[in-house]
């Protein structure tokens, strides 16, 4: 998602929380968005969101963070969760192993449901539990690397990396967003200067143009 609207904002970015029950996915969007941490959260239930506005390289962003309950039995349909959106927060407790171990399910869902070009961070959350790790960083940026997602350890306990997790997304997402701009442009020039002479092909240099991206 990512329109134009004028006075308010420049773009407006859908961004969804995902990971295991417990890893700590409302409390870092409660973080970003307020700057509340609660220790005892109870489970999300259905889907909230939250929003938060700020700058992305001089333009206006409000990112729409979406939250749900990471237990099967409390999530809202899956495909209305994600349609939209342009980013993903992954979230792991780097306390506990088995919740790494499920990234890669949630990898599946992403491709099942999500949009292809989606920008995917993989947070390591609880970072301040550090006597308690179960997950090496080293083992975070294996996955990471391995998968071609972006990838910090947080705590929204602590504050740390939690802007910077979301600030990391939102560029890649505006850089994404404004080179297909430019290529869009670039390939309506060349229809409209044909005299020129050179085929362009519109699909190879705008990638997917699907995508409901509006430029300025
Ligand atoms: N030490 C520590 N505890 C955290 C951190 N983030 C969340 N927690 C705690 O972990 C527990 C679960 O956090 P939630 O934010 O509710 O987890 P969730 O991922 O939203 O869980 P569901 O809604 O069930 O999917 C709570 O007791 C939080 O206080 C963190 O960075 N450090
Ligand atoms: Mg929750």
């Amino acid at each position: 998602m990512a329109h134009r609207v004028d006075h308010e904002y420049d773009y407006l970015f859908k961004i969804v929380l995902i990971g295991d029950s417990g890893v700590g996915k409302s409390n870092i969007l409660s973080r970003f968005t307020r700057n509340e941490f609660c220790l005892e959260s109870k489970s999300t239930i259905g889907v909230e969101f939250a929003t938060r506005t700020l700058q992305v390289e001089g333009k206006t962003v409000k990112a729409q963070i979406w939250d749900t309950a990471g237990q099967e039995r409390y999530r809202a349909i899956t495909s209305a969760y994600y349609r939209g959106a342009v980013g993903a927060l992954l979230v792991y407790d780097i306390t506990k192993r088995q919740t790494f171990v499920n990234v890669q399910r949630w990898l599946r869902e992403l491709r099942d449901h999500a949009d292809s070009n989606i920008v995917i961070m993989m947070a390591g959350n609880k970072s301040d539990l550090n006597h308690l790790r179960a997950v090496s960083e080293e083992d975070g940026h294996a996955l990471a690397e391995r998968e071609g997602l972006l990838f910090l350890e947080t705590s929204a306990l602590e504050a740390t990396n939690i802007e910077k997790a979301f600030q990391t997304v939102l560029n890649e997402i505006y850089h994404i967003i404004s080179k297909k701009a430019l290529a869009t442009q670039e390939a309506a020039a060349s229809v409209a200067l044909p005299s020129q002479g050179t085929t362009i092909n519109v699909s190879d240099a705008s990638g997917n143009t699907k995508k409901g991206c509006c430029s300025t």
